[in-house]
């Protein structure tokens, strides 16, 4: 009765979202962008902070703290924006609170910006957040991962400081995504007031502003609110490049559109000019559409399939004009390719593509999921080094910095919700109708990346509970019905005899600790227990599916010969083995493989985990363990199409030119 009820809930919810979608006038979600008609001012830096320690955390709203300057209401300190508050201060009482905690900053509207719509910006709040502007509220947000904004034109002082005031709870429930529980007190012998958070994932519960936070301006009257690209390859080789753009109008003539593709040299240009019809009832949203045909197209590639012009962007420009001649302007990256299912490969532009990545998590000493620029640069320069030419973003989405970095590298993205782990008890209405939201705000932000080649539902589900079988279904319908251009899939480590949600995906990644959780200290059990695993998948759903995970924990320094659990050498020991099993399927039935992990990351407090997790190859300072050298090998090696076996000694010289293969 439940199940059917959470079914039929998924379908209203699909009508109801689809219809806030078609016919409200909120704004897209497009990046913020300078042009001439767009100022962006980004607000990093120092914030003044308070964590509310009152006994029900809220003392806060109870006396509104948003109403005056924070420092009025108590001791605050300076805390770092992007960053999570955790690492930053020396008071465990900080480091692991759990609540509202607040966050101001005053920040200037120059008058020159009078007259202009100004919109306050949040890249990312981990995880509920709230924000006032001079003591009004503008916006809240449930979910730490995706940007939110607000329109503040008309509570703006111009030409004055502006208070900006924003709080935020990292508390997880069982319908947040990723879910946890709070427990409150346990066995008596426990202090009055003890609180637990349980989490059901492998991460640190890091909180806080996260990506940056900007105020940007458009015009008034007119702007480009969203677009939606979809790149078709002829016959003949062209590209056909459909779009549809949404435009904000609050004045009732007609809008002339325009298109240009320009390549990024700033050449060649194809463009496309429409009329749009004024507003029948103004504010409104007129959309245009249309397709701009690409000869000679220089399509976007992954580096690995197309060394010498790899992650090639394309620039959108759009420039929508009132009858007022008021113009907006927005220009974007563009990459033209497709993205097809093959057997057993993922195809681009029509060639098959066998990725070999890395999961990840963005995290750091000190800042812990705050962006980094100098961070983000060095991953960059460490895939290409590896040889990866994809990563999962486990297992939530990543900084759109990162994303259109990546792009430009020509790195392949699985893009992941940040539903990871969820049980039994997480396959109720209220979970599953913030999934569809959560994937509604992916698929709005990145369904224009070029680099994204597939949409990933969850990260370990209890998929072998029957609940999560009507669960899956809503969430893949609704993600097909948002974007059926891309395939989707989900991260398993049920056994495909027990899984009841994989059947609902185009394709499976599969996660298995051979050597690790399974047969930990016997890495020569790997060539086995592996094979056994990947057959049964293949033979169970006859789809394509992927190693999403697979490795072995290793601390950086530590050896021991014969190997022995955390060791460098057992490390390796333990990623060799699994490829002899990966080069076995490699051509018949696996698409692809991610290795556990990129780097070393912090995770919560437990006893099998020493300091964090430590089953990175590069540690949680970006510096090589010994199992980064043989990965860059193995990578490397395939990139140039040659088996690492057949290689004299199985090593790679690194002297030689390196040759990529189409
Ligand atoms: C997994 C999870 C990942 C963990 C990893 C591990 O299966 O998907 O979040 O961190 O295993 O190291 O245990």
């Amino acid at each position: 009765m439940l199940l059917r009820s959470v079914a039929m809930l998924g379908l209203l919810i699909f009508r109801l979202i689809a219809a806030v979608v078609c016919l409200g006038t909120a704004r897209g979600l497009l990046y913020p962008r300078e042009s001439e008609s767009r100022e962006v001012k980004v607000l990093d830096g120092l914030w003044q902070f308070r964590a509310d320690f009152s006994p029900s955390r809220d003392e806060g709203f109870v006396n509104q703290w948003y109403s005056q300057p924070l420092a009025t209401t108590g001791e605050v300190m300076p805390m770092p924006v992007p960053s999570s508050w955790n690492d930053i201060t020396q008071n465990a009482s900080i480091k692991e609170y759990i609540g509202w905690v607040w966050y101001e900053r005053e920040a200037w509207v120059p008058a020159l910006w009078t007259g202009l719509e100004i919109v306050l910006r949040f890249e990312s709040a981990h995880y509920n957040a709230i924000a006032w502007v001079n003591g009004v509220e503008v916006v809240s947000h449930s979910g730490g991962h995706l940007p939110f904004q607000a329109n503040i034109t008309d509570l703006v002082k111009m030409g004055a400081p502006n208070r900006i005031t924003v709080a935020i709870n990292n508390t997880l429930t069982p319908h947040t995504l990723p879910p946890g529980t709070l427990t409150h007190g346990g066995p008596p012998e426990l202090p009055e007031g003890f609180v637990s958070l349980n989490y059901q994932f492998d991460f640190y519960n890091y909180a806080g502003l996260h990506r940056p936070v900007k105020l940007y301006t458009t015009p008034l009257s007119v702007h480009v609110d969203d677009v939606t690209l979809v790149t078709s390859l002829l016959a003949n080789g062209s590209v056909d490049l459909s779009y549809t753009v949404d435009v904000f109008v609050s004045d009732s003539g007609p809008v002339e559109l325009q298109i240009i593709l320009r390549e990024k040299e700033g050449g060649s240009a194809v463009s496309a000019s429409l009329q749009l019809p004024g507003c029948q009832k103004s504010p409104c949203v007129l959309t245009g559409n249309g397709q701009l045909l690409v000869n000679n197209p220089r399509l976007w590639w992954p580096w690995t399939m197309e060394p010498n012009d790899p992650g090639y962007l394309y620039q959108l420009e759009m420039v929508a004009t009132t009858s007022a001649k008021v113009s907006d302007y927005y220009r974007m990256p563009v990459g033209l390719r497709t993205v097809s299912l093959g057997t057993p490969q993922l195809n681009i532009n029509g060639k098959p593509f066998y990725f070999h990545g890395v999961d990840k998590h963005e995290d750091a000493d000190i800042r812990g999921k705050g962006l980094d620029y100098p961070l983000m640069v060095k991953d960059m320069n460490l895939f290409r080094w590896l040889g990866v030419n994809a990563f999962r973003t486990s297992h939530y989405p990543y900084a759109e910095e990162f994303m259109d970095l990546a792009a430009e590298y020509g790195i392949a993205v699985i893009d992941e919700s940040p539903a990871v782990g969820l049980q039994g008890q997480n396959f109720v209405n209220e979970t599953l109708q913030h999934h569809l939201e959560v994937m509604h705000e992916l698929i709005q932000r990145d369904k224009n990346r070029a680099n994204v080649i597939m949409w990933s539902l969850a990260n370990e589900p209890a998929s072998n509970d029957p609940r999560s079988k009507d669960y899956f279904e809503s969430v893949a319908k609704w993600t097909r019905i948002l974007d059926s251009t891309r395939p989707i899939t989900f991260v398993t480590d049920q056994h495909p005899g027990d899984d009841y949600a994989a059947q609902y995906m185009d394709t499976i990644g599969v996660n298995y600790y051979s050597g690790w959780y399974t047969y930990p200290g016997y890495p020569d059990a790997i060539p086995y227990t592996l094979s056994t695993w990947l057959e049964e998948w293949n033979k169970s759903f006859g789809k394509p599916f992927f190693m999403s995970e697979y490795g072995a924990g290793a601390v950086s320094g530590m050896h021991m010969d014969p190997p022995t659990l955390y060791t460098e050498d057992y490390q390796s020991a333990v990623l060799t083995n699994t490829w002899t099993v990966f080069d076995k399927y490699r051509q018949s039935f696996l698409m692809g493989e991610l290795l556990w992990n990129f780097q070393d990351f912090e995770s919560y407090e437990k006893s099998d985990r020493v300091n964090g997790n430590k089953k990175g190859v590069m540690t949680r300072q970006r510096q090589p363990k010994a199992a980064a050298r043989l990965l860059r090998q193995r990578y490397l090696s395939l990139a140039q199409g040659y088996d690492t076996h057949t290689c004299p000694n199985g090593l790679l010289d690194y002297s030689q030119k390196i040759v990529y293969v189409n």
